[in-house]
């Protein structure tokens, strides 16, 4: 089943409001990696069609940034509108192109829709503060100003929503954008534009630039007229990329996955926590930069949650993620599946006992695409490679803890900060886990996945580098503070010095 071909299947770069060739015209392929049918050919673009790009962004940010903010949020509510419309052929397209099952790319997609949609709403808020002076006859206020040009670095995890989650607050802010794709889900980002122009954003607002990251991602991030970066992807990535935005002294945003823990104590409801440890660990095949790849249960429920959990993952279906019964669908390339078995292989000869899968699914036609069953690790040592390094598949290691303090070092004894869950019905160990765990989100009672678009997303430590996507947060990365002082006194007021004719306490 194809739900490809209402297009050519040769797509472009949008730039300036116009879809174009790259230069040289060299292309690349996509695949499904599900079946490895062939999907698309996309541009390989270089330095010089990134050059356009920002050139392009560049001059429509002088337009863009005056646009009132209310008319900027109207376009995109529009998007998010056109977003719902078409909520189901998006997943239907994801599904083939990055190959999660279809319920799971029907909450990408809605995860862009609700973003869009809070962020349209900003247009009528971007607050900022007014606070009263120590002068008399003298105003103060501060308020948020746009940047500038955008270059935004996705993922191909959630193809939909983590552009969404970029650019929204980007343009909402007046801030213009270059998008540059990750090369395994470039349709899905294409769609993503054709609804910004659909929607009537005017040219080159937001702009599209295909090809690898070593060419047109590191131009883009050492370009002098970009000023802000946001990239989320991998942690040596993310360095490279914070030492190509240094000498430009950028603001750089960074989320960089995560090695999320759900620890599962002796009061906790065990059937529960399976489902819970099953929807984070085995969604999206385990690439989420929130899958829970560790679970530090308490040495008295260790057992029982074991053969629960292993028992349901052995029932899991591995398939096309556009059939029904499929739980699981395939990784996203070769490289993937070659790097998730050799962390098997790496947990099998660092002692630990692997509980269930471990291994490469090619029965029934499996063969054709990128499979591996859900895998678990038992006996884990909170030292030990798997349970240190982030995996991106569907591997979750299990480690034993005494009590809440060894369960909460464990979990914190790791370089990432993402995401964290306790499952209990103590609330005081429940309060002790909301305050000690060093991540940027923590759940109770639920998986490790799950941020709503309100809240702020991203990690401590080694996940980024402070700064957050989603909710108010991503105001303060998409516009710098302004501070404005207004005498309306007639004479001279000198701040810290006039200020003393008034009585101090
Ligand atoms: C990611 O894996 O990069 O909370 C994002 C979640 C999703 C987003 C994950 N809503 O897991």
């Amino acid at each position: 089943m194809a739900l490809f071909g209402t297009k050519t299947t040769t797509y472009r770069n949008y730039i300036g409001g116009e879809w174009v060739d790259a230069a040289g015209g060299k292309t690349f392929e996509t695949k499904n990696p599900a079946t490895g049918e062939a999907l698309g050919v996309f541009p390989s673009s270089r330095a010089e069609d990134m050059d356009k790009a920002v050139e392009a962004a560049k001059d429509a940010y002088e337009h863009w940034r005056l646009v009132p903010a209310p008319k900027r949020g109207e376009i995109l509510f529009r998007v998010a509108k056109l977003f719902a419309e078409r909520k189901d052929d998006l997943a239907g397209e994801m599904t083939q192109e990055m190959g999660k099952v279809r319920p799971e790319a029907a909450g990408d997609v809605q995860e862009a829709i609700d973003m869009t949609y809070y962020m349209a709403g900003e247009g009528r808020r971007l607050f900022g503060h007014t606070t009263p002076s120590e002068l008399r006859d003298k105003f103060m206020m501060s308020t948020r100003n746009p940047v500038g040009v955008v270059g935004a670095i996705t993922p191909w995890n959630f193809p939909i929503a983590i552009p969404s989650w970029k650019i929204a607050p980007a343009l909402v802010c007046g801030n213009t954008v270059v998008l540059k794709p990750a090369e395994d889900t470039p349709l899905l980002a294409e769609r993503f534009v054709e609804i910004f122009e659909e929607a009537g954003l005017p040219p080159g607002v937001l702009n599209i630039v295909h090809g690898t990251g070593e060419t047109v991602g590191a131009h883009l991030v050492r370009h002098p007229d970009v000023p802000l970066i946001s990239f989320t992807g991998s942690r040596e990535v993310g360095i490279q990329v914070t030492q190509n935005a240094a000498p430009l002294l950028k603001h750089v945003h960074l989320e960089l996955g995560g090695k999320n823990a759900i620890i599962v104590m002796d009061d906790a409801d065990i059937d529960l926590t399976v489902e819970g440890v099953l929807w984070s660990a085995f969604g999206t095949s385990g690439q989420r930069c929130t899958a829970a790849s560790r679970v530090i249960a308490h040495e008295r429920v260790y057992d029982e949650l074991r053969s629960k959990l292993v028992g349901r993952a052995e029932k899991m279906q591995l398939g096309n993620g556009l059939d029904e019964e499929t739980d699981v669908g395939p990784v996203i390339n070769q490289a993937a599946l070659d790097k998730i078995h050799s962390y098997t292989e790496i947990g099998k000869s660092e002692g630990a006992t692997l509980e269930t899968g471990g291994e490469v699914a090619t029965e029934s036609g499996l063969d054709k695409g990128f499979f591996y069953r859900p895998t678990v690790f038992g006996d884990v040592e909170p030292g030990m490679r798997i349970a240190q390094e982030e995996i991106f598949g569907p591997t979750t290691a299990l480690i034993r803890a005494n009590d809440i303090d060894e369960a909460i070092r464990t979990a914190n004894g790791i370089p990432f900060g993402l995401s964290s869950s306790i499952f209990t019905r103590d609330v005081n160990k429940a309060f002790r886990a909301m305050r000690d765990l060093n991540a940027g989100i923590t759940y109770i009672n639920a998986g490790t996945t799950g941020a709503e678009v309100h809240l702020p997303f991203g990690g401590t430590k080694g996940t980024g580098n402070g700064h957050r996507e989603a909710g108010q947060a991503a105001l303060d990365f998409y516009t710098e503070w302004k501070s404005i002082y207004v005498d309306y006194s007639g004479k001279l007021q000198r701040a810290q010095i006039d200020a003393m004719d008034s009585p101090t306490p």
